[in-house]
């Protein structure tokens, strides 16, 4: 691990004010580079410390990239006492029978690293779901097309369909065994900025980070059990590199549920925005209306049917979700009034002679 000094793992002025306003000269700071179950990893001036989440004044929850403040107890203990405030979080929404629940991934990333396989072909819609994630967390998103060595000279039809859909956003084709692409990819890496890679299982992340590293710093999935949906990367990891940058390794995300919203999707589908933008009427749903431009661009053949209905389905649920935490917050809202004309009632009861 090379020589780490809080500024090559990001930390500037800013930080350095806000963590001062705390005013307590017993705590420093230190940044998480992993989070197990109440306690986590941190790199801190001194080198590795590992730290509870014991301080009742903590109020956020650490995660990885997370800056902090910690104490060291006179018995030795450590504990992360306050996580200072977030540039950026990477989340995404868990869907449960139980209910749904956001969790974070990583905080204060600057750029997104989606990656995708180019073998097998890489999925479009997979795809347009991480890129809504990335826009939402605050970062800047990059497409990497990985494994590039596998898919041979068809990789340029490759980056071309996702050139398409990745509207806005640079698109990379990368190759952990050739090292093609590596040296585009470390242009987005300058000192203090952190790099976070997101992609399903398999797509390579692990392997993309080590070859970024120059060095096995995260275990891969090795040929010999290679097999679907096996996960190889089960937390996620900060890792500093040379060059006084920062990578985070997440595990494959098997489902990327989404409550980003609306705003994020049409910026994923700007193409599709921009086009609704010349539709005869402003409140136009692109099925049957006339002057419809969504739909010209469909019958042109510049607009395709599978983003189309990505579009949809991914607009329609960010639409759901959105009107489900709406739901909950207004129920919430409810529930503290009924509460509190209760307790105005009982005062008012106990008030009378
Ligand atoms: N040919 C080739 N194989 C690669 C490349 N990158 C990764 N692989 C292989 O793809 C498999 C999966 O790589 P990993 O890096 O473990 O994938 P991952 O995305 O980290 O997977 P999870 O940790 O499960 O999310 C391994 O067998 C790698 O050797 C590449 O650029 N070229
Ligand atoms: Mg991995
Ligand atoms: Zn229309």
């Amino acid at each position: 691990m090379p020589a780490t000094t809080l500024a090559s793992l990001g930390w500037d002025a800013e930080r350095a004010t806000v963590f001062a306003a705390i005013g307590d000269d017993d705590l420093f700071p230190a940044r998480v580079t992993r989070v197990d179950r109440g306690a986590c990893e941190l790199l801190a001036e001194t080198g590795p410390l590992r730290a509870a989440f014991g301080s009742a004044a903590l109020r956020t929850l650490p995660c990885t990239g997370d800056w902090t403040a910690v104490r060291r107890w006179p018995d030795e203990r450590i504990t992360v006492d306050a996580v200072l405030e977030r540039r950026s979080l990477v989340r995404r929404l868990v869907v449960s029978p139980g209910g749904s629940a956001t969790q974070p991934l990583a905080a204060n990333v600057d750029v997104v690293l989606v990656a995708e396989g180019s073998v097998p072909d890489p999925d479009l819609g997979r795809l347009e779901r991480l890129l809504a994630v990335a826009w939402e967390s605050g970062a800047e998103p990059l497409v990497l097309l990985t494994k590039a060595d596998l898919a041979g000279p068809g990789i340029d039809v490759l980056l071309r369909d996702v050139a398409a859909v990745a509207v806005g956003v640079d698109v990379h084709a990368v190759s952990a065994v050739t090292g093609a692409g590596l040296d585009a990819v470390r242009a987005y890496l300058a000192p203090g900025r952190t790099a976070a890679v997101l992609g399903a299982s398999g797509v390579g992340k692990s392997t993309l980070v080590n070859a970024l590293a120059g060095t096995t710093v995260m275990a891969t999935r090795s040929l010999r059990t290679d097999g679907r949906g096996r996960h190889t990367t089960v937390t996620r990891e900060l890792i500093p590199l040379p060059g006084d940058t920062v990578l985070i390794d997440t595990p494959g995300l098997r489902s990327i549920g989404l409550n980003v919203p609306a705003e994020y999707v049409d910026r994923v589908f700007a193409d599709i925005d921009e086009l609704a933008a010349h539709c005869r009427f402003t409140d136009c749903a692109h099925e049957t209306e006339p002057g419809c431009a969504v739909l010209a661009a469909l019958e042109s053949g510049e607009l395709r049917e599978r983003r189309l209905a990505s579009w949809r389905k991914i607009r329609r649920e960010a639409l759901y979700q959105q009107a489900r935490a709406d739901a909950r917050l207004r129920a919430e809202r409810r529930k503290q009034l009924l509460r509190r004309g209760r307790a105005a009632r009982e005062a008012r009861r106990r008030a009378r002679p």
